[in-house]
């Protein structure tokens, strides 16, 4: 009876698929080159045509969601806000209406004059997307929706998605960058608690087609609820020390330095923060370890949740090596979804403003937290 999960693992493959068609269809395509090139950028949309796709992909999230689930409406949070400006200076509230030609009308009068495109788009957006996955039938864990809410990333790893790279060979099971790091993320967190209950990562273009040349994606599912953790990935292997770790290639010299020590050369780097995280939950990493605070409720919700499935976690970084050095010997924090940081303003307040340790492995979280305790500044 995983109904809520059905629904958002279909909710994540009908995002897959805009996020794919924004790269197949040429009349899409054509405005996602004008993006990575400059050219043309910004002349005819007061936003960018990538943060459309986003905004779009968020939408269509937030309506099927809403639409199977009432006791959802209001509490679907997400990275963007879905006002536009268009050519003439209207603003325009993206979302998905109740006809494909309504949606392709209000979709228009923000592309205007790119039509085609606007249909492509509204078309994909209402498409019925069915999931037949036979395990799901056999999950028997069932989640009030009135009691969650839930986070979108409708596209993480935007640069990389722009940018568009198929050639990035992997090390060690980690592409360093590239289109298979931009993933869409959909995490649900208990309303009382904050804590993550349910993620869905879907990677659109895990791989092309070894005859048709076209994408196929996959996805991945973890429930931590109520003392059970389900997931569609097999259980981690033991851990091994020491840990891989993943780090981002803007990470502080001082971090990566004390995480080399630990690691003997098992120091590994990657775009996106949810494709790091992925590289935790698929055992190609043991920890991703980000001191700073470029990551945000919805990069970390549904991963999180996946991680607490297979018996890890993400700590928030700041608030465990604090709790370290007064001599608390228990649990470190989790990161929790449910409360913005105090005095910040528009995005910055679902920051994970201390940071955070992703990992599977409490072994491996102890290592961690104690190479970087050592850390001036941290
Ligand atoms: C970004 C994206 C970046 C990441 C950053 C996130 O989200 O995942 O890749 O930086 O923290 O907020 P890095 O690649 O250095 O880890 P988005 O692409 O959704 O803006
Ligand atoms: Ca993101
Ligand atoms: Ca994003």
């Amino acid at each position: 009876m995983a109904e809520l999960l059905k629904a958002v693992l279909s909710a994540s493959e009908k995002a897959a698929e805009i996020a794919r068609l924004c790269r197949d269809a040429e009349p899409l395509f054509r405005l996602l080159v004008a993006e990575k090139t400059g050219a043309d950028r910004n002349q005819r949309f007061s936003h960018d045509f990538k943060t459309l796709a986003d905004v779009l992909i968020q939408e269509v999230i937030r309506h099927d969601l809403g639409a199977k689930f009432p006791e959802l409406r209001g509490h679907i949070g997400g990275e963007e806000s879905n006002e536009f400006t268009n050519a003439n200076g209207d603003t325009v509230a993206v979302r998905v209406c109740g006809t494909v030609g309504e949606t392709a009308a209000l979709l228009g009068s923000v592309l205007h004059p790119e039509r085609e495109a606007a249909e492509l788009l509204a078309a994909a957006a209402h498409r019925e997307m069915a999931v037949g996955d036979a395990e799901l039938d056999g999950v028997a864990v069932s989640i009030a929706p009135g009691d969650v809410a839930v986070w979108i990333d409708p596209i993480d790893s935007t640069n990389e998605y722009i940018v568009g790279r198929e050639d990035v060979a992997p090390q060690d099971g980690i592409a360093p960058s590239g289109l298979c790091s931009a993933l869409v993320l959909i995490g649900a967190y208990e309303r009382g608690s904050g804590r993550p209950v349910l993620g869905v990562i879907n990677e659109p273009f895990h791989r092309r087609h070894p005859q048709t040349r076209g994408w196929q994606g996959r996805y991945h599912w973890g429930i931590a609820y109520q003392g059970t953790h389900l997931s569609s990935l097999s259980p981690p292997a033991p851990p091994h020390p020491p840990p891989r770790v993943v780090l981002s290639r803007a990470e502080a010299p001082g971090v990566r330095d004390a995480l080399a020590s630990l690691c003997g050369g098992h120091l590994h780097f990657a775009a996106g923060a949810g494709y790091k995280m992925l590289c935790v939950i698929l055992g190609h990493a043991d920890s991703y370890v980000l001191s700073g605070g470029s990551t945000f409720a919805w990069d970390a919700c549904a991963p999180h949740a996946i991680l607490c499935a297979l018996g890890g976690g993400v700590v928030a970084l700041g608030d465990a090596l604090r709790a370290r050095r007064e001599g608390d010997t228990g649990a470190p924090p989790q990161l929790t979804y449910n409360r913005p940081a105090e005095g910040a303003v528009g995005a910055e307040r679902w920051a994970n403003r201390g940071g955070l340790v992703a990992y599977v492995h409490p072994q491996h979280l102890e290592a961690v937290l104690e190479a970087l305790a050592a850390v001036p500044g941290l």
